[in-house]
This record gives structure tokens, C-alpha cells and sequence, in this order.
């Protein structure tokens, strides 16, 4: 059996930098995934194809980036009954805001779950898509649990170091 994968899917190249942050947590935490530019409104028969196709192969959880009148999420959702992770990009002169209604507000049975607009967005939607394959992973949840001790561990000591220096100053 091939190992369940994400598929992350873009509106276009110009969505490339930000979606790099997606990238970056899913190769931290050995995630396999693959990666597509295509869109729901210049390329909605290749979008369509590439879901159906890849939900065969294995995708367990899709994540869906786009920009403007964003409806790529939607689009992915209307075609697979896998989880589909939704981020707004801020790719106009509303801030984001555009593709955050059009990604979240989704109709009753086509659930797109939301993160937050940008970069933000992007590393979560990993983290996201890293916790909804570790159900069935235990050494990814290891991973995981791993890293949020890591991280809680880097805070306790930035907040060590701010002390000491506010104590000696
Ligand atoms: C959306 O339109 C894309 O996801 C991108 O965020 C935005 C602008 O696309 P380009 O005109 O830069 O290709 O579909």
C-alpha cells in the first residue's frame, strides 16, 4: 500500500513564496507531499482531474491556497470526500480579506477548514494536515508531540533570558 500523502494545490506561481512555508512543515515533520499549480478558474478541468486522480493515488488530506476571489478550496472540497484545508492569500488591494470569505464561507456538506490569511495560514495548514495524518501515524504523532515540546521549550528559555536581563539592568 503507497503511504498516504498531501496533496498542496495553488492558485498560481505567485502564490509560490508563501506556500514555501507550507513546504518547509511538512518536510520538517517527513510529511510526503506533492505539490501543483492549478486553478479553479483558468484551469478547472486540469483542478478537477488532478483531485479525482490524486485522491486514487492515496492524497489523505488536500491543501488549497489562493488568492482573491479565492474558490480553489471549494473547488478541491466539491470533488473529494478527503479533508481539505482552505488558505486565504492576500493577493490584492483587500488585504486578504477577499479570499478569506470566499475560502471559509463555505455551503452546508462541503466543509473547507480555514486558516489564517498568509504565511501564517500556510505553516498552519501543515501543521494541520501533519495532525490529521497522525490519527493513523504513530511515529508522526510523535513527531508532532516532539516538536510542540521543542517549541514550548524555546519559549521558556527567550522568557529565562528577557528575565535575567531585566534583572540586571
Ligand atoms: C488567484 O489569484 C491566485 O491564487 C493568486 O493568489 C491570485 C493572483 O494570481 P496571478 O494573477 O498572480 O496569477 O487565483
Amino acid at each position: 500500500m503507497t503511504k498516504p500523502f498531501v496533496a498542496v494545490l495553488m492558485g498560481s506561481d505567485s502564490d509560490l513564496p508563501v506556500i514555501e512555508s507550507t513546504f518547509a512543515i511538512l518536510r520538517q515533520l517527513e510529511v510526503p507531499f506533492e505539490a501543483q499549480i492549478t486553478s479553479a478558474h483558468r484551469t478547472p478541468a486540469e483542478t478537477k482531474a488532478y483531485v479525482q486522480d490524486a485522491e486514487t493515488r492515496g492524497c489523505a488530506v488536500f491543501i488549497a491556497a489562493a488568492g482573491l476571489a479565492a474558490h480553489l478550496a471549494g473547488a478541491v472540497a466539491s470533488q473529494t470526500c478527503r479533508p481539505v484545508i482552505g488558505i486565504p492569500l492576500d493577493a490584492g488591494s483587500l488585504q486578504g480579506m477577499d479570499a478569506l470569505l470566499s475560502t471559509v464561507q463555505m455551503p452546508d456538506g462541503i466543509p473547507v477548514a480555514t486558516v489564517a490569511v498568509g504565511k501564517a495560514g500556510a505553516k498552519n495548514a501543515g501543521w494541520l494536515a501533519a495532525q490529521i495524518l497522525a490519527l493513523q501515524d504513530a511515529a508522526l504523532d510523535a513527531r508532532l508531540r516532539q516538536a510542540r515540546a521543542d517549541e514550548s521549550q524555546s519559549v521558556i528559555a527567550k522568557n529565562r533570558q528577557l528575565q535575567d536581563r531585566l534583572a540586571n539592568d
